[in-house]
């Protein structure tokens, strides 16, 4: 009987690589801690058993929230109700952005911008992310880029005037 069980608790660390990612290993474990300390507290390879548990557990934890906070971010813009909050944002070369209408109103964002004059205009720029026309109805996000060329680069919303962003791209 005590034979079957230690088979049984040494079992699982060759199946936490898969199992963990899947659901998490942790209550899994406290489950064989309970187990262990009613029925067994003396028993040295169940204590093995469980400090190797343990230390897979921590080690795989820490990679899996390692792996999340590196998850690469994009810079963002933000859009109020009728302008940029953000009206110029720098970038990386190779970056993307994100567009974040943080309220309600809706925008539609293309390449251009709104000169002092309050005219439209839209320079070459083409070295720039060509986005057409970008709807958001309220309270979404949109990535545009990435941005692969150095330079500053304009874009504005087609229906609020003088709502400009400017985009300075470094190398
Ligand atoms: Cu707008």
């Amino acid at each position: 009987m005590l034979r079957h069980k230690t088979s049984r608790l040494t079992c699982p660390p060759l199946v936490f690589p898969t199992s963990l990612c899947v659901q998490g290993a942790i209550p899994l474990l406290s489950q064989d801690e309970r187990g262990l300390l009613a029925h067994n507290s003396m028993n040295k390879k169940f204590l093995f058993g469980l400090l190797g548990c343990m230390l897979l557990t921590i080690l795989f934890s820490a990679c899996r929230i390692v792996d999340a906070s590196t998850l690469p971010k994009n810079p963002k813009a933000l859009m109020g109700a009728s302008q940029f909050l953000t009206t110029d944002i720098t970038v990386k070369k190779g970056q993307s952005l994100d567009l974040v209408d943080t309220v309600s109103n809706p925008h539609v964002i293309a390449n251009g911008f709104y000169d002092a004059s309050g005219k439209v205009t839209k320079p070459p720029e083409s070295d720039a992310p060509q986005i057409g026309t970008i709807s958001f109805n309220g309270s979404d996000a949109q990535t545009i880029g990435p941005f692969n060329a150095a330079g500053d680069f304009h874009y504005y919303c087609t229906i609020h005037p003088n709502m400009n962003l400017l985009v300075h791209v470094t190398a």
